[in-house]
């Protein structure tokens, strides 16, 4: 009884303190994630939301290019790495890149995001050369490209740390840094699922430089593996806390695990609600980001539209969306496509307004 009262008081307490714009500790954030009840969470997330975004909710025309699926690394929630020669393996040429923009561009796309595998064979110069040859041919497309963990291991193979690396690719052209790789930064759990690759300091410090360079950047968690509640609060703890020293970070953007085709698949995944919850106290938690995107392919249309009631006021995944990390890890929608109006619909019918943005939130059209 004693502890129901309590618990009530701090939901009280935390209620007043987001209502009056100040920002929660991690030990409310854990709170919140153990306590608080859905209707709640919906109401102070979209609270939040609204100082940012009033009643608007974004999308973007944006397409993705997967240059490989080859990949040094091996996670244990990936579904889409191969090695060299292994069945499935893809590697497309700098040309079939450009045809694939092209056929893009035409359909009125103003953003492409590039991401892939760590290919050994593909260094700083490699990826540079893409770039300026992407640029060259397209002078106005937004180009977001390769996560950090891409980046730190082209960087180190052309001998380069990360500011002389981060020169070259935006002198070629690179736009903007997507925020994939974050996984999950405490480092012990890090060490179980993703063992060799880039860790949670250096992908932090990699974003740290691009935003001294004036190259924004994203950001992820994927959530709903081994994690506790804890390690979430300490993983937005550690975006918050490098958002405020520098307010280069553009969206955060939670990504669900999910299970089909790979190693981790035994553990499942977890409910619509916690996906619900997790977006609304991600909301409430980073009051420095101004943004909150779900990804669609990810989480179905579906949740995507409910997810607009719990503090996300970003869509990503316009048009014919090419990704196939989440297809091939078990997505409801194999082939994941929406057209604009469809997007716009499914915003209006939620009770927002959509407006078409360009990749740094700029309105382009009110729908
Ligand atoms: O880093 C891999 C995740 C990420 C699985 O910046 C998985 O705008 C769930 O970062 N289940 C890459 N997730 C995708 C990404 C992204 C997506 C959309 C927009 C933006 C952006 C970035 O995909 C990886 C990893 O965290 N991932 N496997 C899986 N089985
Ligand atoms: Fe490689 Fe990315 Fe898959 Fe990890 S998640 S194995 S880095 S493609």
């Amino acid at each position: 009884m004693a502890t129901g009262n309590n618990n009530n008081l701090i939901i009280k307490h935390i209620e007043e303190s987001v209502t009056r714009g100040q920002r929660i500790s991690q030990e409310e954030g854990i709170f919140l994630f153990e306590h608080a009840g859905l209707g709640y969470l919906s109401k102070l997330s979209t609270l939040v939301k609204k100082r940012f975004s009033a009643d608007r909710v974004f999308f973007n025309r944006n397409f993705h290019i997967e240059p490989t699926n080859i990949c040094i690394h091996s996670c244990v929630f990936c579904s889409y790495r191969r090695r060299i020669n292994q069945e499935g393996a893809w590697e497309m040429t700098a040309d079939e890149i450009l045809e694939q923009i092209a056929k893009h561009v035409s359909s009125g796309a103003t953003e492409v995001h590039i991401v892939g595998g760590v290919h050994p064979q593909r260094d700083l110069e490699y990826y540079a050369g893409l770039i300026r040859k992407i640029r060259t041919s397209y002078p106005h497309l937004f180009i977001k490209a390769f996560t950090a963990v891409e980046l730190d291991f082209m960087f180190r193979k052309s001998r380069l740390n990360p500011a002389e690396g981060l020169r070259i690719l935006k002198e070629a052209g690179l736009d903007a840094i997507p925020g994939g790789g974050a996984e999950i930064f405490d480092e012990k759990l890090r060490a179980r699922l993703c063992p060799d690759k880039t860790g949670s300091a250096e992908w932090l410090a990699i974003h740290e430089q691009a935003h001294q360079l004036g190259i924004p950047t994203n950001a992820t968690m994927l959530y709903g593996h081994l994690e506790d509640y804890s390690q979430r609060i300490d993983h937005l703890h550690r975006l918050r806390e490098l958002q405020d020293q520098t307010s280069g970070f553009q969206v955060f953007i939670p990504l669900k695990y999910r299970k089909a085709n790979n190693p981790l698949g035994e553990i499942g995944e977890v409910s619509t609600i916690e996906d619900l919850r997790n977006y609304a106290i991600s909301r409430i938690f980073l009051d420095n980001f101004a943004h909150l995107k779900a990804y669609w392919p990810m989480i179905g249309k579906e949740v995507a539209s409910l997810s607009l009631s719990y503090g996300v006021d970003d869509l990503d995944g316009t048009i014919e969306d090419t990704t196939r990390i989440y297809s091939m890890a078990g997505a409801e929608d194999q082939n994941p496509a929406i057209t604009t109006a469809g997007l716009s619909d499914l915003i209006r019918q939620a009770g927002w307004v959509p407006v078409e943005r360009d990749t740094l939130y700029n309105t382009l059209t009110i729908y």
